[in-house]
């Protein structure tokens, strides 16, 4: 929770009070003695966005007469969260609000709890599209964010239980007061259909698409502050509705009846964001919605390139950079192909030209059950064009550079291809992505290092300078000053007030990280975040937490590969050691989760129900004197985020070393003041660099040591080799922590033994129970930890979100950044 800081103007307090109360009566039509909370929300909303859309549009006629270049970010996902604060906070007008709602006798940070998330995204890929958006606002890039406007955003979280129950989350129910629809730039989108050929008089062969339907794409804006108003960036997102031109052409045969239910079908494909489903079904819709927000992106760019430069289309690529994030906006490609060929009568060598200089990839996983590929068939019925243009790129693909690099070599044609041969022919959208895009990039070194050698090769000896490097980053706006007010108020102190534009400034709490005085500062702020934290953990969960104790967190999506089970293990070993010795002197802890599993991952959410069932267990155990507690906070989402981020003592990363690309989460907590607790994977790796081993807790195996076991790996020998590890894994296998229901949590062990445990849970299991007990032992030296926390927090500069967008900016886009003109 927020919390008072230095003392605010009284005129400004005043003017705002006046604004809020004027908009309370005159935009929501309700009065101070009647209003409701959200309508206190709703009247605030309407006072900040009386300083937003001036500074919009002085910021988007700025780049209109100086006519810049702009980057465009495609994403599918942007886990925006909530905005009010963030907004508030980045106009410097936080504790003027808080002020005026003091005197109308509110709280501030009740009545923005009203606000319901944006979650528009699964995880860490969406949310660090909203953070690079605070990023391009703040650091005045010239740049659109384009994605979906879903109707329903991630599911929201019910436990039932101990299970997961998913419920639609309708975010928008009651409108979304920052959003403004722009009907002067709807897009109609053409789908489906046949490809005619026809033969021009002078012998040569054209495509002529003839769609059999039509989709309106109508734009959401949602404004972006940057801080200090210095730039207010545009996230447009399109929403789908139906046109009355179904069934056009020769599909016209559709009476009244079909063309209704084109209509709601065209309705559907902006209403769910899909879960990242290891399953096949729906996978129709989810192309479709990709090629929906791409395809209205990308006329919304020409159009804005028109206006300038005519049907002159030689400067395009030195106006336009378009950012894919992951491959989920691949058609792009194809379809910016489309319109310069088909619709702009551009030919096919300089089309090629224009989209290979335009396009850059950024690949954000290595699974192989996570990179797209889209059976033929599907597009041969969604978009025959598409099709055909991608088998155009291909043949001279593979005739050109493959052939001139290994002649008459078909192995190697056939890696590199796009298509996949097999019983169902596939577009590998990843391989489309490399060969069109300028340049390639991973979100952390060694993920950046790996994408390079071992998920692609055969293109790196193609192209090596095609792949480059941008390390991931945060915000230190929304993840710092607005989440945690104690700490930035210490930074003020120590850092001087501009260490939000200039993480590194930060470094200057290096300097007192011995002394008594400044670590009694940080470690009461930190406690004063747990007090916080406990009271909602009381709320949601009903379990009562020690602040005294050490909060270890592990919040994220629920993967096997981010080992949660890891985490129970262990879990259950203390417990097992506490039940065999209760008077033991340990270190009282609190483990606290929150995760959601995809719908259809059925062990995730069995991992969920085991760590219920023993939190129910050890909560409840009167023998071990709450020296323990476990608690799983449901419905994990970016607003809970910055309240559980800034409490947390440890923060877990224990992810099989070589899967987690980057993560963003563990760059959150240190900059918090939490120790890591992880492996040497991702960013975790550039986390210690900064930070120093010595004050984190680093355990596990190495991406080489992995990449060496996995082939010969037996997870029996751990299990039979190790009888407290033997102990807990049988444990599962007991009804002890499912009375009455035996074998409710034996798949866990069953995919550890049976499925052989195929991310090395067991291999790592001594080496986490070690450097858990290094972490306890150092949590008993206050004075060890404490310097510890402040030099995790005052090394994270390199992490600001700031940094990746300028190394995009320079190294990726040549972009500039844009001083905005009052
Ligand atoms: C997708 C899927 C889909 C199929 C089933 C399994 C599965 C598992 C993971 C994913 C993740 C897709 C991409 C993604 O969200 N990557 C995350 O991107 C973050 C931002 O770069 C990065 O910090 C995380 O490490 C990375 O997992």
């Amino acid at each position: 929770a927020v919390k008072a800081t230095s003392t605010v103007d009284k005129a400004q307090v005043k003017a705002f009070k006046e604004q809020v109360e004027k908009h309370l009566r005159t935009t929501i039509g309700t009065s101070p003695e009647k209003a409701s909370k959200l309508a206190w929300w709703q009247a605030l909303v309407a006072t900040v966005n009386e300083d937003i859309f001036g500074r919009l549009t002085d910021t988007q006629q700025t780049h209109a007469k100086n006519d810049t270049r702009a980057v465009h970010y495609l994403s599918a996902e942007f886990l925006m969260g909530r905005l009010t604060i963030n907004n508030l906070t980045n106009l410097e007008k936080f504790d003027v609000a808080r002020e005026a709602l003091k005197e109308f006798g509110l709280d501030i940070n009740d009545i923005c709890e009203e606000e319901p998330d944006m979650a528009l995204g699964n995880g860490g890929l969406g949310r660090l599209a909203a953070c690079f958006m605070d990023s391009l606002a703040t650091c005045n890039y010239p740049c659109v964010g384009y994605g979906i406007h879903y109707e329903n955003g991630l599911f929201r979280q019910e436990i039932r239980a101990g299970k997961q129950v998913e419920r639609p989350d309708s975010w928008r129910e009651y409108g979304c007061p920052w959003e403004v629809c722009r009907p002067e730039s709807v897009q109609n989108i053409p789908l489906g259909g046949y490809v005619e050929k026809q033969t021009a008089p002078d012998g040569s062969q054209c495509s002529v698409w003839h769609p059999s339907s039509m989709i309106k794409g109508v734009p959401w804006d949602i404004p972006v502050v940057g801080y200090r108003g210095s730039s207010v960036a545009i996230l447009r997102l399109w929403e789908s509705r139906s046109t009355e031109q179904f069934n056009w052409d020769v599909f016209n045969a559709g009476g009244y009846v079909d063309a209704q239910t084109e209509k709601s079908l065209a309705e559907t494909i902006s209403k769910v964001l899909y879960p990242n489903d290891s399953t096949e079904a729906g996978k129709e819709l989810r192309l479709t919605q990709q090629y929906f927000f791409c395809a209205c992106s990308l006329r919304d760019i020409l159009r804005r390139y028109k206006r300038s430069h005519h049907n002159d289309f030689s400067e395009f690529a030195s106006k336009i950079a378009i950012q894919l994030n992951d491959t989920h906006p691949t058609i792009a490609i194809p379809e910016l192909m489309r319109l310069l060929i088909d619709e702009e009568g551009l030919s096919y060598e300089q089309a090629w030209d224009i989209t290979s200089k335009s396009f850059n990839y950024t690949n954000h996983t290595l699974l192989p059950e996570a990179l797209e590929k889209w059976p033929v068939y599907i597009f041969e019925k969604l978009l025959p064009r598409h099709l055909e243009l991608i088998y155009e790129i291909n043949f001279r693909f593979l005739n050109g550079p493959v052939e001139a690099k290994w002649p008459g070599n078909n192995e190697m044609k056939s890696k590199l291809s796009i298509i996949e041969e097999g019983e169902v022919r596939k577009v590998r959208m990843a391989n489309l992505c490399v060969i069109t895009s300028e340049h390639v990039n991973g979100v952390a070194k060694i993920h950046s290092k790996l994408v390079k050698e071992d998920l692609f090769p055969d293109y790196a000896q193609l192209w090596p300078n095609k792949f480059c490097n941008v390390t991931n980053g945060v915000t230190p706006r929304r993840w710092i000053l607005s989440c945690n007010r104690g700490l930035a108020e210490l930074y003020n102190d120590v850092a001087g007030k501009d260490w939000p534009l200039d993480l590194d400034k930060c470094e200057a709490l290096k300097k007192y990280a011995d002394k008594k005085e400044y670590q009694d500062r940080f470690m009461k702020i930190k406690h004063d975040n747990k007090v916080a934290l406990a009271k909602t953990i009381k709320e949601l969960c009903g379990v009562e937490v020690d602040p005294n104790a050490l909060f270890d967190v592990q919040v994220k999506r629920l993967h096997e590969y981010k080992r949660q089970h890891l985490n129970l293990l262990y879990i259950m070993s203390l417990y097992k050691s506490l039940l065999e010795d209760p008077d033991q002197d340990i270190v009282p802890q609190v483990f606290i989760f929150g995760a959601k599993a995809a719908p259809a991952y059925t062990l995730a959410k069995d991992i969920i129900f085991a760590i219920n069932a023993v939190g129910e267990k050890i909560n409840n155990d009167l023998r071990i004197k709450g020296k323990l507690k476990v608690v799983f906070i449901p419905n994990y989402r970016v607003s809970l985020a910055e309240k559980i981020i800034p409490a947390a003592d440890i923060s877990e990363q224990i992810s099989t070393a070589g899967y987690e690309a980057s993560g963003t989460s563990n760059m959150k907590f240190s900059m918090n003041g939490a120790l890591t607790l992880g492996t040497m994977d991702g960013a975790n790796i550039e986390i210690v660099e900064q930070a120093g081993i010595e004050n984190n807790f680093i355990f596990g195996l190495s991406v080489e040591e992995v990449q060496k076991l996995k082939p010969r790996y037996n997870p029996w020998d751990y299990y039979n080799a190790d009888h407290d590890l033997k102990a807990v894994v049988d444990w599962l296998d007991s009804d002890f922590f499912t009375p009455g229901q035996p074998g409710a949590l034996s798949s866990i062990k069953s995919s550890l033994l049976n499925n052989g445990d195929p991310f090395l849970v067991l291999a790592d299991f001594a080496s986490y129970k070690a450097a858990h007990q290094r972490a306890q032992k150092m949590f008993k030296d206050k004075a060890k930890w404490a310097k510890a926390a402040m030099i995790n927090s005052a090394t994270m500069g390199i992490f600001s979100s700031d940094r990746s967008i300028k190394d995009y900016a320079t190294n990726i886009w040549t972009l500039k950044s844009q001083l905005i003109k009052k």
